[in-house]
């Protein structure tokens, strides 16, 4: 068992290296850094050491790895799996990107951006906009998560279905290992074919193999024309029809396709207070359609007049509104936005973010929407997500009636072994896109084979042989 350092000398050691403001001790202080954005995983922590450099955090990783101090790197600290803060034994640091937060360069030639690790999500994309380009990455927490987190974490949101996720999106990445070397290979090239692409080691190795401390990034031209309708369906099994109508209609063009359930509206709705619904009436099922292209406004509001028309006669689409103004648009996607932060407000949702293929999604829901229901008829099936990705984020929540606390002791585990086990069963992932961190590391030994957690073991000894780095995280327990 790893004892906690010695409080004295750590803290001395860290501020020779950052300095007396790079360091935060008081509980007060730190107690931002070792609880999660939903408060659910509350953890302990000496200290919090906020570097300034990437040789900073090398050095700091040198001693840690020297005195067998275990690190738990730490962006904007938005993640939903509890993968970014320490666990309560006290014995681990936190390491914050915070301070780390210039972009370095934006080349408009190359359409790339050199930036460091703590810069914001939202950060990144004012600099990009700012050079006449777009950073395509576009999730809720924007204005918290940072560019190294969403890196760790392969981020993906609303966006994917046309620009894929972040990884996709990375052509090269500087990292600290757990001994303090930095592997920095900060290209931007679209062709390297050099041996073992190392950074997608890191990608979405949510800070258990190194520490992410700054990244090439992807450019893309800036779409001329943006068009979005919130859109009523039969069911799902429409939707997914829908968009293969609006792709056949508008090839590259679509952008967002977001499904979203008549309870995940209400919610959200409830919540908002003062948003008015963007449909007459209620309806079972709905999708949120972005286009945009490099054309003009009118040719586009034309292909989404073409694909609802064509969903009108399918009889695949029931009701739609299109957005007519910017302010439409933007709460149009205030309302999908706030969907999970009016969840928490709640209290007693069971997350599942699970994927399936697109051709199982709609049985998918369907399936596990009745197993559910059959368990707890008044539950609220707040369904909803990427489903051009096959993407759903399924998170039955509590009868209104119900304590949050009670639902969840009932039912979290069984509910979520369902679900997870569908989805499995359909060739699908327990985890779509918010990573593994704590609350689904166990789930992993029912999940992948035994090869593959053992090559996920091996990769993590070759490269954190003292199990330093954000230990206890992703990879399960394996005898
Ligand atoms: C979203 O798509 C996020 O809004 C959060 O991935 C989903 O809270 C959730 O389950
Ligand atoms: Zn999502």
């Amino acid at each position: 068992m790893t004892l906690p350092p010695n409080p004295e000398a750590l803290l001395q050691a860290m501020q020779a290296i950052v300095g007396p403001t790079g360091c935060l001790s008081a509980a007060a202080d730190t107690e931002p850094f070792v609880t999660d954005y939903r408060r659910i995983y509350h953890g302990k922590s000496p200290l919090v050491v906020l570097p300034a450099t990437t040789e900073q955090v090398s050095q700091v990783m040198a001693w840690c790895y020297a005195h067998d101090v275990p690190v738990v790197p730490q962006g904007g600290n938005t993640s939903l799996m509890g993968g970014a803060v320490p666990d309560d034994s006290g014995t681990a640091i936190v390491i914050s990107l915070k301070r780390m937060n210039r972009v370095l360069a934006i080349d408009t030639v190359n359409d790339t951006m050199t930036l460091e690790a703590g810069v914001t999500l939202s950060a990144a994309r004012a600099a990009a906009e700012d050079s006449r380009r777009l950073f395509p990455l576009r999730i809720g927490s924007e204005g918290s998560c940072q560019i190294g987190g969403n890196l760790s974490t392969n981020a993906g949101g609303t966006a994917v279905l046309r620009y894929g996720n972040m990884r996709d999106l990375v052509l090269g990445i500087e990292v600290v290992l757990p001994d303090g070397r930095i592997f920095s290979s900060l290209k931007g090239l679209r062709k390297d074919n050099t041996g073992y692409d190392l950074k997608h080691l890191f990608v979405g190795a949510e800070g258990t193999l190194g520490i992410i401390t700054g990244a090439v990034l992807k450019l893309m031209p800036q779409p001329r024309a943006t068009s979005v309708a919130f859109v009523a369906v039969q069911n799902p099994d429409a939707a997914v029809k829908l968009l293969g109508e609006a792709r056949a209609l508008s090839g590259q063009a679509v952008t967002a396709f977001e499904l979203i359930s008549a309870p995940a509206l209400d919610l959200v709705l409830g919540y908002l207070g003062d948003v008015p619904s963007p449909l007459e009436g209620r309806h079972d099922w709905m999708v949120l359609i972005e286009l945009t292209s490099g054309t003009d406004e009118e040719s586009l509001n034309a292909t989404l007049m073409q694909i609802l028309e064509a969903g009108l006669e399918q009889q695949w689409v029931v009701d739609a509104a299109v957005a007519s103004s910017l302010a439409d648009v933007q709460q149009f996607w205030r309302i999908r936005e706030e969907i999970s932060d009016a969840q928490t407000r709640t209290g007693g949702s069971i997350k599942c973010d699970v994927s399936v293929p697109l051709s199982r999604v709609a049985p998918f829901i369907e399936q596990a929407s009745a197993a559910v229901l059959a368990l707890e008829p008044a539950t609220r099936m707040v369904i909803y997500g990427h489903m051009g990705d096959g993407n759903v984020h399924f998170n039955p929540l509590r009868p209104a009636e119900r304590d949050a606390k009670d639902f969840l002791a009932q039912w979290y585990k069984p509910v979520s072994d369902l679900v997870d086990g569908l989805a499995h069963a359909e060739n699908g992932s327990i985890s779509a896109e918010h990573g593994i961190g704590v609350a689904k590391r166990d789930d992993l030994t029912k999940y992948k084979s035994a090869v593959e957690l053992e090559l996920m073991w091996q990769v993590k000894r070759a490269l954190d042989p003292k199990n330093l780095l954000n230990p206890g995280r992703v990879l399960p327990r394996i005898d």
